[in-house]
């Protein structure tokens, strides 16, 4: 039987390494179980996040259909909920690669099996296979891309990384229900009878000599993923961790120090604006309301309304975020009052002096502009804005995602969106 060359792929007696077996493969697709199913749902979260349904300027997949069923009105309670959501949707992303790797590797004599498909039911479990593979792999690489390399793929980054995602738990979740009580079921008697002879088929029937136990290697692949931990959890923890988080996104500007010391996403250089335009002669701030009510304010003006100051963080979808910083500026629900919405301030729109890109404007919820800590903010840590973070200028609203934060304020328009 041709198959049965050991020098070909497709015969069993290829792969040599005596670590494959059905208990290595079921602890690390428990492990995945778990921390795939976390991934899914805190990135169906981020997308809640940023209110697509709100606006069209705020979604970036809106051509989702009937996947955006499950939309809710992000709430802005607790002042940090998205920085934790993204903070674990990124780190959990990070620190499962070297799991996800593992168990693609001791599942890999199957992909060569012949015959290709012994029946039609087993035809269906190969193609929904590929798409497991295919998309698990596809989701890791450009969750990654996007967070460490400002992203390169053709194409925006968040419609293929949202269908990518349901196309990959659509056929994870097949998986599980197929795998998942014979993973038990391995870990389970392995417990049990403490031996390692749960070989399966997984297994080879020509086995090298062992370099390393199989709880030696799911040691090395944890060792791995802690070390991922390491280098990444500081972004979004803060503390001293932050000096751990070598891998933390792509060299940004550096902030510096003293109050404007805090990470920077984009600065006004690349956002191409110019001190011109948002200096004190020639900056205004338009506000429009009911009925077409418009208000222009200098910063000086603003200055003279009543300031309030909160402890905010902001939380990138990159992951990272920044401590709680002490902004100070004018509530946003007062800007509304200015403009005829003195109760039950209705929804805005945010425009930025920024001409291009596509974060210049974004919408805000009534529920964000209700809060008494959303704020057009004006000072941080008790200094003016840096150009960096938004001078004149910048929203910041509680437990909502960075981008909704919008820098160099131009234009609100207050109303029912
Ligand atoms: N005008 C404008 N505002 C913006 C952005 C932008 O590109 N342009 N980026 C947003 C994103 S994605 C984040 S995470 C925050 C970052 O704010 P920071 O640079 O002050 O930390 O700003 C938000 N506001
Ligand atoms: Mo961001």
């Amino acid at each position: 039987m041709r198959d049965d060359d050991p020098r070909l792929p497709t015969s069993p007696g290829f792969w040599r390494s005596p670590l494959r077996g059905t208990w290595f493969t079921s602890v690390l697709g428990l492990v995945l179980l778990v921390g795939v199913t976390v991934l899914f749902v805190t990135g169906l979260v981020s997308y809640a996040a940023y209110n697509p349904d709100l606006a069209p300027v705020n979604d970036q997949t809106p051509d989702k259909g009937i996947l955006g069923f499950y939309l809710f009105s992000w709430p802005t309670n607790p002042y940090w909920l998205y920085r934790v959501t993204q903070g674990l949707h990124v780190t959990l992303g990070i620190v499962l690669i070297p799991v996800l790797l593992a168990k693609l590797w001791s599942v890999v004599p199957k992909l060569f099996t012949l015959p290709p498909a012994r029946s039609l039911a087993h035809a269906l479990e190969r193609v929904s296979l590929l798409l497991l593979v295919g998309g698990g792999l596809f989701e890791f690489t450009t969750g990654v891309l996007n967070v460490q390399l400002d992203y390169v793929f053709p194409g925006s980054f968040y419609p293929l990384h949202f269908y990518g995602a349901w196309v990959f738990f659509a056929a994870f979740l097949a998986h599980a229900a197929l795998k998942t009580p014979t993973a038990l079921r391995a870990v389970r008697e392995r417990r049990q009878h403490r031996d390692e002879g749960d070989e399966g088929e997984l297994a080879t029937p020509r086995p090298d000599a062992p370099t390393v136990s199989r709880r030696g290697a799911l040691w090395l692949t944890g060792g791995a993923s802690l070390l991922l931990l390491v280098l990444t959890a500081g972004q979004s923890i803060g503390g001293v961790w932050r000096r751990t988080a070598l891998l933390a996104p792509h060299g940004g500007a550096d902030p510096g120090n003293g109050p404007n010391g805090f990470q920077i996403n984009k600065t006004a250089a690349y956002a191409g604006i110019d001190a011109q335009e948002t200096g004190p002669e020639a900056w205004r701030l338009v506000v429009t309301g009911r009925d077409g009510r418009t208000v222009r304010l200098s910063r000086a003006e603003l200055l003279r309304l009543p300031l309030h100051s909160a402890a905010l963080p902001i939380a990138c979808v990159e992951g990272w975020s920044t401590a709680d910083q002490w902004w100070r500026g004018v509530r946003l629900r007062d800007l509304a009052a200015l403009v005829g919405y003195d109760t039950d301030p209705p929804d805005v729109l945010v425009e930025s002096v920024q001409r291009h890109g596509a974060f210049r404007r974004a919408a805000l919820r009534a529920n964000q502009v209700a809060d008494p800590r959303s704020l057009l903010a004006l000072q941080v840590n008790g200094e003016d804005l840096s150009p960096d973070h938004g001078y004149p200028a910048r929203v910041i609203v509680p437990a909502a995602p960075g981008v909704l934060n919008t820098k160099w304020v131009a234009r609100m328009t207050f109303g029912d969106l």
